[in-house]
């Protein structure tokens, strides 16, 4: 047999439409970076995932230790989203049958792969048994966008924060067992500038290779059976983490600038120097008032959080879709 150009094209299509998601863009505070693949995220050659719980491209995917020319910049305290699609941006995303959690980790800047003990978790959604969802059939009903806040508290320097959707639709197998089964990992690396006057930083130091093993609850699962609760694998949320405002009380906190200014001003005693002796007590105030500020979109961006807000008022009242329990395993509908 023989194959012919159109086979071969048909081959070459089927290979690229199999694969599953990966990541187009940063949004900083509501603001899109722009396409960002191969430009501040390391992308991957095509969305396929890595199941081999050994691999180097764990941490960061195929090709996670090649240098991208940009950073996305954004302050502490930011609220970011990072966006996935399937094969064109603003599609399905992700196929309906691969459900699962999505964390994101931070790691001290590395032109490395990644595949070493530097990583500290700083968000995850798993399931929620309320509604039944998932974080992946979130991501997708929020057009492939999967939102965090980066830490307030967050050292000024460059990072990489790494992104990851776990589909278990074949986790009921473990991959060393079963080459054809066994959760599938989908990570994304994306290069990042941090600005603000923090001091914490992350000291976590998990390393994929070894922190994730084929017999994690929760890198073992078997979607199909009844369960009221998953657990996210990994280590917990970093503490450090958890020193952040929601971008809902942030939009409130605008106003503190104007009052921790005139609260300074009113605190300077000496009245001849007055110029000059609010200086250290407002430097002492602002510089307090920054680590609100910096989450408080201050700047150019201060008039995105009223979208933010009312995107997130949004996205609580919208109605629940309810999760139709997709039985068939993923491999026995598409190839991968
Ligand atoms: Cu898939």
């Amino acid at each position: 047999m023989h194959f012919t150009a159109a086979t071969i094209a048909a081959l070459a299509f089927a290979s690229t439409a199999s694969a599953h998601a990966t990541m187009f863009s940063v949004w900083v505070n509501g603001v899109d970076q722009g396409d960002g693949r191969s430009v501040y995220i390391r992308s991957p050659t095509d969305n396929s995932p890595i199941k081999d719980l050994a691999s180097p491209n764990l941490a960061c995917n195929v090709n996670g230790g090649k240098e991208v020319p940009s950073f996305v910049e954004a302050a502490a305290g930011a609220k970011l989203e990072f966006e996935w699609f399937h094969d064109n941006r603003n599609d399905d995303i992700i196929a309906d049958s691969h459900k699962g959690p999505i964390a994101t980790y931070i790691a001290p800047y590395t032109s490395g792969n990644g595949a070493k003990a530097i990583w500290t978790k700083i968000a995850e959604e798993g399931y929620d048994k309320t509604t039944n969802r998932w974080a992946t059939e979130k991501l997708a009903s929020n057009k492939g966008k999967k939102d965090f806040t980066l830490p307030a508290n967050l050292k000024a320097g460059k990072y990489l924060i790494r992104q990851e959707i776990i589909a278990l639709h074949e986790a009921d197998r473990a991959f060393k067992n079963d080459k054809a089964r066994g959760a599938q990992f989908y990570p994304s690396c994306v290069q990042f500038e941090v600005t603000g006057s923090g001091s914490a930083v992350p000291s976590e130091n998990f390393d994929f290779n070894t922190g994730y093993t084929y017999s994690d609850p929760g890198i073992l699962f078997d979607l199909y059976s009844s369960f009221s609760s998953y657990p996210v694998p990994g280590p917990k949320i970093s503490t450090f983490a958890s020193n952040t405002i929601s971008p809902v009380v942030d939009v409130v906190a605008v106003v503190p600038s104007a009052a921790a200014s005139s609260a300074a001003a009113s605190s300077a005693k000496t009245s001849s120097t007055s110029a000059v002796v609010p200086t250290t007590l407002a430097t002492l105030v602002r510089s307090s008032t920054v680590q609100v500020s910096t989450s408080t979109y201050t700047g150019q961006q201060q008039a995105v959080p009223t979208a933010v807000r009312t995107r997130l008022a949004a996205q609580a009242a919208a109605p629940t879709a309810t999760a139709s329990k997709v039985s068939g395993a993923c491999s026995a509908l598409r190839r991968h």
